[in-house]
């Protein structure tokens, strides 16, 4: 049983969407190195880049390499290594980045320059004019090398509607491969996502990519709704490392999008190696996996109420969307606690091996709660009550 599609819900651009269709563009590189706990050495960047080579993203990109002398080696470096997934690195839209980042074997680059009247007053301070002038300058040259070029608005739900469709106008018109719209500030909800991507769709003749950063937690629904609108490549990072809190999760849009197209999902990305990726992120950067991370998380697939682990045991699709073994892993019932049900200690005896009658189970079940009212218990203490009962019977 999957979620129930709602007969009256109006579908006019089902035939745009790519929730079956999508890329990833792999940032841990890039957006994760602005996370405040990031430093990457050269080693641990190669080990992140073949982790993420190995899962299955399209694409990984890299911090500039005009950033420092170590982020174009490390540039070169991961370029080197053959890998599958193909790399870009991320400039300024400026002909000196340019010039460097096409010389470091890469196989694209990713151009972004702020168009909202905030950056372009407090950041770079340059008009619109300045803005299509130099992006088209960038593109040309980037493209004469023959390498992918994007192109990117930084800020894009803060800019002027007119000043973005002609600025993206005239980066499709001279044959960019895709246009970025970037949430620079986290400020974007689902619907506003789905109006620009579906605006923008009307007006560009290329492939869209959408940046998401994670400041109000819309970081996830905005990339599905980006893909229902037709957008086709998601940035993501590791853990949604990332400047301030971060962006689009990587193993966050895996849950996400597993439930919307699960073939797509299950036979393009290594789904069970996310949780090997999230751990040497987590410990690269020094963070601990959130508790409630979708997937990875330690509870994520833990069930504790009585009548929650009752309906799981027979059925766990009842309480899971999710079905933990496409990650390898496993679910956990919670037996020990006053929230417990004598069908969850039923299955405990059960894999103990150990025989009890209903009766006594309800009388262990109840000895467990009676505990559990006064401290927190543990599976060893359930497991002891269960054998005192068992032996009794002996
Ligand atoms: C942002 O705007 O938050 C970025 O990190 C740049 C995004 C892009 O290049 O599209």
């Amino acid at each position: 049983m999957s979620v129930q599609s709602n007969p009256y819900a109006p579908s006019p651009f089902d035939l745009v969407s790519n929730v079956d269709n999508f890329q990833l563009i792999e940032s841990t590189l890039r957006e994760g190195e602005q996370f405040a706990n990031a430093f990457f050495s050269t080693e641990k960047k190669i080990e992140i880049a073949k982790a993420l080579d190995d899962f299955g993203v399209d694409y990984i990109e890299l911090t500039s390499p005009v950033a420092s002398e170590q982020s174009r080696m490390d540039c070169e470096a991961i370029c080197k290594l053959g890998l599958k997934a193909k790399i870009l690195t991320h400039i300024r839209c400026h002909m000196d980045d340019a010039k460097v980042a096409v010389e470091t074997g890469v196989d694209g680059v990713d151009v972004v320059i702020g168009t909202s009247q905030f950056l372009r007053q407090f950041s770079h301070g340059k008009d619109m004019n300045y803005i299509s002038k130099s992006a088209v300058e960038v593109i040309e040259f980037v493209k004469s090398k023959g390498l992918e070029i994007r192109f990117s608005s930084e800020d894009s739900f803060r800019s002027d509607i007119v000043d973005l469709l002609n600025i993206y106008k005239t980066v499709s018109a001279i044959g960019v491969n895709r246009v970025g719209i970037a949430d620079t500030v986290g400020c974007a909800n689902p619907r506003q996502v789905y109006d620009l991507v579906r605006t923008l769709k009307a007006v560009v003749s290329c492939d869209i990519e959408c940046h998401f950063h994670d400041d109000t937690g819309c970081a996830i629904g905005n990339a599905y709704s980006a893909l229902e609108a037709g957008a086709k490549l998601i940035d993501v990072s590791v853990l949604g490392i990332g400047e301030r809190n971060g962006i689009t999760p990587l193993g966050g849009l895996m849950a996400r999008m597993i439930v919307a197209a699960p073939e797509y999902v299950k036979s393009k990305y290594k789904l069970h190696k996310i949780r090997d990726i999230e751990n040497l992120v987590a410990e690269a950067v020094e963070v601990n996996v959130p508790f409630n991370n979708p997937i990875t998380g330690f509870c994520a697939f833990t069930h504790k109420a009585g009548i929650h682990a009752k309906a799981i045991l027979a059925n766990p699709s009842t309480y899971e969307i999710l079905d933990p073994q496409d990650f390898g892993l496993k679910r956990y019932i919670h037996f020990a606690n006053r929230l417990t049900g004598w069908n969850a200690i039923k299955s405990r005896v059960e894999q103990l091996n150990l025989h009890l009658t209903d009766d006594q189970i309800k009388d262990v079940t109840q000895k467990i709660k009676k505990i559990g009212d006064v401290r927190q218990l543990n599976i060893e203490d359930v497991d002891s009550i269960i054998k005192e009962f068992h032996s009794d019977l002996q």
